[in-house]
């Protein structure tokens, strides 16, 4: 019997802004204005000082645990631009760039941190933080499969990080949106660890993109510390999504440049070389010096920039910090649109000894 090649395949890697500076005028072009760009550009320092000062609040004891976005704003930040206001965005908790984008109060991201429910009240089309790793996949091909029942035109963007790809969920989510020809785009922030656990260890692949082929989706690798890379392959998938209804699978290579979380101390794991040589990639940066190679930014420009973040930023802590206290009420209000029989019975027993009891349909 001959032996045959049953399929074979190749894992495109995109890359249009480098680390070095150089860009890719044929793959960026028309990709993104000017004045867009120098808007993206803003928007990522606001939320690189928000991240400083949430670090803070929990330094000195005004919130709790708090996982640092640093060096990952680029990818959530280019998928929301590339996305539309009735797509889904379905994140895990180092998306406050794309978040704020879409229009989520920062103050509700700091509430949620708080401990305060009401930080999961988001009125526009994006889902509270999941914090549970895995879970957020199912729910963004759950959404995405009612946007393409209602015909509602929306499709589900879906944000996690390599550890959550070992997650059960995570496997169920891909092979219900490949198989149900579901407008879903999954994107894995492959920031090299999950805790102290490196990717090598998670993945024995080379890719982590590899994961989604195997799913019988599209899949690619790509820069996510480059942003118009991201507007790429984004909406690219977005329309794959919209148009023909399949799923496609990004990898998007960062790194996580600060701790885990406020609760952990990377340096007891981490190689600080590896830290510097990340450190040199950072999105921010290389958009910045992108933005001054074409004199759409200057030294001035940076400095007003940077009061204005201060202004905006202290004015989110304020109002995150001055809220009235919440209601023992809340607990149950920002979970679903219509409160469940079931939690409206625990709602109106749980001063009583008997919680949940006592109320037709429980
Ligand atoms: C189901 C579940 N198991 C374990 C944890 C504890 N935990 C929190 S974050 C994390 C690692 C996640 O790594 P990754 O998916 O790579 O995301 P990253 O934090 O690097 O962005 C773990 C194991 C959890 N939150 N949920
Ligand atoms: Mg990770």
């Amino acid at each position: 019997m001959p032996v045959d090649c049953a399929f074979q395949t190749t894992i495109e890697r995109i890359s249009i802004l480098d680390e070095h500076g150089v860009y890719d005028e044929q793959l960026g072009e028309g990709l993104i204005p000017d004045s867009d760009v120098v808007a993206l550009y803003r928007h990522m320092t606001m939320c690189r000082h928000f991240d400083e000062i949430a670090f803070k609040l929990q330094r000195s004891g005004r919130m709790g645990t708090y996982p640092q976005n640093k060096g990952q704003e680029a990818a959530s930040l280019g998928a929301a631009y590339a996305l539309e206001d009735k797509d889904w965005l379905v994140t895990c908790y180092r998306e406050n760039a794309g978040l704020f984008w879409r229009g989520v109060d920062p103050e509700k991201i700091l509430l949620h941190w708080m401990g305060d429910e009401r930080g999961n009240h988001i009125p526009v089309r994006a889902t509270p933080l999941a914090i549970p790793i895995g879970t957020q996949m199912l729910h963004a091909t759950g959404l995405a499969w009612a946007s393409k029942y209602r015909g509602d035109g929306g499709i589900g963007c879906t944000f996690f990080g390599d550890g959550a790809t070992s997650e059960g969920d995570f496997h169920e989510a891909m092979n219900f949106a490949a198989n149900l020809d579901l407008p879903v785009v999954f994107v894995c922030q492959n920031n090299s660890w999950a805790i102290s656990v490196p990717t090598r260890i998670q993945c024995s692949a080379p890719t982590i993109a590899q994961r989604g082929l195997a799913y019988g989706m599209h899949s690619v690798q790509v820069d996510g510390n480059d942003i118009f890379a991201m507007v790429k392959v984004v909406r690219e998938a977005a329309e794959r999504a919209r148009c023909d209804n399949r799923p496609t699978f990004i990898e998007a290579v960062t790194y996580r440049l600060g701790d885990h979380t406020t609760a952990d101390d990377a340096s007891r794991y981490r190689d600080p070389e590896e830290l510097k040589l990340w450190e040199a990639r950072d999105p921010m940066i290389r958009l910045r010096n992108w933005l001054e190679q074409r004199d759409l930014w200057d030294e001035n420009q940076e400095q007003a920039q940077r009061i204005e973040n201060e202004a905006i930023v202290s004015g989110i802590v304020k109002r995150a910090e001055e809220i009235e206290p919440p209601t023992t009420n809340d607990i149950f209000n920002w979970m679903y649109a219509e409160t469940p029989k079931v939690l409206e019975t625990q709602r109106k027993t749980m001063r009583t000894s008997s919680l949940g009891q006592g109320f037709d349909g429980v």
